[in-house]
């Protein structure tokens, strides 16, 4: 008997978030946002975060691919390849400027009925990130981001105003944004980003982190809760970068250690997924004398706001090792990250494991029976135009095509529910950890470039037509 495909109605499509794309930081009564004061950096040279808009520095985010302006057309090439999902985000500072504000800005509210309208007409269902490494950057000066318990109220407020204004629309939400990147509180970065906190000018960065996090946690669970009043039809999830990492060796020490980096991981889905902290992150608490400051009803709301699906994003693998040297790299982040001697990495060092994929998801499935969707999954790379005009990015098409084949198996083979796929910037956009835009993940080409040249021309690449024929072929053809 032929073995069976994917589901009819999976969900194939491609992944952008509001920053990296749409440019235009400061038109239609938009109010800075953190990511507008991150200047441009490159691979080994760090994203400066500057106190207000400074001369001297390039602001990649400023203008992106302007994707504001050229939403449609974007769209109807996406469309072209058969797009069924498109997974984007909201900027918060396009609804409320400042953060706290009570009244919305109508223009930002405007646009995005616009461009979902557009992805309707073209059939393609918005899948929508309500925070994807932005906020207003007023919050962060004013209050010093998350740290503040305030920052629920104000994000509360924002997620009520778009789950209901856009109630009709999307059918498909994530809260946070690789929630757990922030975990790796060494990096200026990724704290900021997540936050808007620098841990380590903090005094104790690490518990700083887990108030921050408690925060969110409980703006997520609020945020679910509210949306399955507003529309029970909604499917809202959480978003986690997922890095499996995998024991350097088989001795139980390293397997021990490995296991207990996990739970840098899973902490998050434990919580957004059962609603209720695991004992080894307060017996972590205990033994390190961190009190997280929590208000009554605070566990209620986490247990009434589980989520209905994990988003995830996955690039990489990492092995670490317990006898280690020093500690990890700022990427993976994790003391003991050591790199795997069986896998090659991108020219930024990401390590291509495409069974990772399929081990992440079993693992994952296995953990909470519930379905998983990844929103993230591609390869960065520099493509150049050839002569004919068009980038032939084949090492693109067989970076995907491996996480591609790992993935079915996991749902033909192990049974894993999967509601879809929306590789990494389909259309080139600005690279977060660098801020660049020769880091490209597209299946479009945008001309734009880091020295600011650029028509912002669009043009398909090789692999536009091959993932149209993934697509058509509900992942047949690879
Ligand atoms: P860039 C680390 C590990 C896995 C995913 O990243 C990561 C990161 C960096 O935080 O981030 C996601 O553009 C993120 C996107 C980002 C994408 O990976 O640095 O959700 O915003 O653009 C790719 O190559």
């Amino acid at each position: 008997m032929k073995q069976q495909g994917l589901p009819k109605d999976f969900l194939w499509g491609g992944a952008v978030a509001a920053h990296q794309v749409e440019g235009a930081w400061d038109q239609g009564g938009k109010g800075p946002s953190i990511v507008d004061v991150l200047s441009s950096g490159a691979h080994g040279v760090d994203r400066v975060i500057t106190d207000g808009i400074l001369p001297g520095y390039h602001y990649g985010n400023h203008e992106a691919v302007d994707f504001y302006h050229h939403y449609k057309q974007d769209i109807a090439l996406l469309a072209e390849m058969g797009f069924k999902c498109f997974r984007t985000s909201i900027a918060w500072s396009r609804i409320f400027p400042k953060g706290d504000e009570l009244v919305p800005n109508e223009q930002g509210l405007q646009f995005y009925d616009d461009l979902f309208d557009e992805l309707l007409k073209h059939g393609i269902e918005p899948v929508i990130t309500l925070s994807h490494f932005e906020m207003p950057w007023h919050l962060v000066k004013e209050y010093g981001g998350w740290k503040h318990r305030k920052l629920v109220e104000f994000f509360v407020r924002f997620s009520e105003t778009v789950l209901r204004r856009y109630q009709h629309k999307v059918k498909y939400w994530m809260t946070f944004n690789e929630i757990n990147n922030q975990r790796n509180w060494r990096s200026p970065l990724f704290g900021y980003c997540c936050s808007g906190v620098i841990y380590n000018q903090e005094p104790n960065p690490e518990e700083c982190m887990y108030q921050v996090l408690h925060h969110q946690f409980v703006a997520s669970a609020q945020v679910v809760k509210l949306g399955h009043e507003i529309n029970p039809a909604f499917q809202i999830g959480c978003m986690i970068a997922m890095v499996p990492l995998y024991p350097y060796s088989c001795h139980p020490d390293d397997v021990m250690y490995a296991q207990e980096a996990m739970r840098e991981r899973f902490l998050f889905s434990d919580v957004h997924v059962r609603g209720a902290y695991p004992n080894y992150i307060r017996k972590e608490w205990q033994r390190k004398g961190y009190q997280i400051a929590m208000e009554p009803g605070d566990e209620q709301i986490l247990r009434e706001g589980c989520v209905d699906y994990i988003g995830l994003s996955y690039y990489m693998s990492n092995a670490v090792r317990a006898h280690h040297q020093g500690s990890g790299t700022a990427l993976s982040g994790f003391e003991g990250g050591v790199p795997n001697p069986h896998l090659k990495a991108s020219d930024w060092g990401w390590q291509i494991d495409p069974v990772g994929l399929r081990y992440s998801l079993n693992i994952l499935y296995e953990r909470y029976n519930k379905p998983l969707f990844i929103v993230e999954n591609g390869f960065g790379a520099l493509d150049k135009p050839g002569e004919s005009g068009e980038v032939q990015d084949d090492y693109r098409i067989e970076y995907l095509s491996a996480h591609i084949a790992q993935m079915k198996k996991a749902v033909i083979e192990d049974g894993v529910e999967l509601m879809g796929y929306t590789p990494w910037g389909c259309i080139d956009c600005v690279s977060f950890t660098t801020g660049e835009y020769r880091k490209r993940y597209g299946f479009i080409y945008v001309d734009k470039h880091d020295d600011g040249s650029g028509s912002q021309a669009r043009s398909k690449k090789q692999s536009f037509h091959w993932y149209q024929g993934v697509i058509k072929s509900n992942g047949e053809t690879l």
